[in-house]
């Protein structure tokens, strides 16, 4: 194969595949280049310093200096990217606007390395991003262009959708990606949980679906890691992952913009369903940057089933 002069198979087989998306140049160049940049997140993964920053972020969780190297990496690729006018991650204190104007130009949501807490025990952690025409952060889930996360565990891959199907490349050695699953769609229902939180800070509905659950013989598979555990239900097509409301916490931990959002475009783009226990994820109009809201996410049975639950209780 021909390679286009300053580009690599890697960029060609990702560019190549979202060209076929037919969607805007612009947001073709985007994707790519988080895509690249998840190449310099992951060697900083395997050789950064894991001690503290000394810094914390706006929810007054202490930054590890990985958090913090992810965002300057990621974020630096966006500014230059050229196709951005506002850019928000989790680990900033405020949106950063790039450029003023919004025609052809993309806004970026991202939770730059989510679950770094277990880079210390080696387990997987990932990137999570999501895309919106124009300038305005704050637009339902469900204007989203697009959506992707890159997980960094025994091999590095990127699943992303551009509204068109949920699509996986892994790299390889030569830190090329490589697709390796096309239009992912996920089981009506499935045979894995992921309970998010503490069990004993359920509400009864809840307690009372993990136990019909574990009745009819699900397994539990829980990392810790949002990113791998939502690739585990994705990929398996099967299951549901829930982190919900606790006593003590309605909204739940997870955060709107940058996880949930972009991680309920793709389960429903693959078939699935995302909900906070009384409408779609997507649905949710964003009060605010830092907005957390509970989950259930996954096979669309599983999820209807925790609602009937949660609603009847
Ligand atoms: P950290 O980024 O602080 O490690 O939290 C990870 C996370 O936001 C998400 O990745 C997990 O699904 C969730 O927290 C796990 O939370 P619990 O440890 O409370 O189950």
């Amino acid at each position: 194969m021909q390679h286009e002069p300053g580009t690599t198979k890697f960029q060609i087989d990702l560019r190549r595949h979202l060209r076929e998306q037919n969607i805007c140049d612009n947001l073709v160049h985007l994707i790519c280049e988080i895509a690249e940049a998840g190449k310099y997140v992951i060697n900083a993964v395997r050789t950064g310093d894991l001690g503290v920053a000394g810094t914390s972020n706006l929810y007054g969780e202490e930054q590890l200096a990985l958090d913090v190297l992810s965002d300057r990496i990621i974020r630096k690729r966006l500014i230059h990217s050229g196709v951005v006018c506002n850019v928000l991650s989790e680990e900033m204190d405020e949106v950063l606007q790039v450029k003023p104007e919004a025609a052809g130009l993309y806004s970026v949501a991202y939770d730059p390395l989510d679950g770094s807490s277990l880079v210390d025990v080696n387990l997987a952690v990932g990137t999570i991003v999501s895309i919106y025409s124009g300038c305005d952060l704050l637009q339902v889930g469900r204007k989203q262009v697009a959506a992707l996360y890159i997980l960094y565990g025994p091999r590095v891959s990127l699943v992303y959708s551009v509204g068109k199907g949920v699509h996986e490349f892994t790299m390889n050695h030569l830190m090329e990606y490589t697709l390796t699953r096309e239009n992912i769609t996920m089981q009506p229902a499935g045979n894995i949980y992921a309970p998010g939180g503490q069990r004993n800070k359920y509400c009864e509905g809840v307690e009372r679906f993990v136990r019909y659950l574990e009745a009819k013989g699900a397994k539990l598979r829980y990392s810790g890691g949002f990113v791998p555990d939502i690739n585990q239900v994705l990929l398996k097509g099967k299951g549901i992952f829930m982190y919900p409301a606790l006593n003590g916490s309605p909204d739940g931990k997870l955060r709107l913009l940058f996880e949930l959002n972009p991680m309920a475009y793709l389960v429903e783009q693959a078939g699935g369903a995302a909900s906070n226990g009384r409408m779609p994820i997507l649905d949710i109009r964003p009060e605010g940057y830092d907005q957390r809201v509970p989950i259930f996410i996954g096979c669309r049975e599983d999820v209807e089933k925790a609602l009937e639950f949660v609603n009847e209780a």
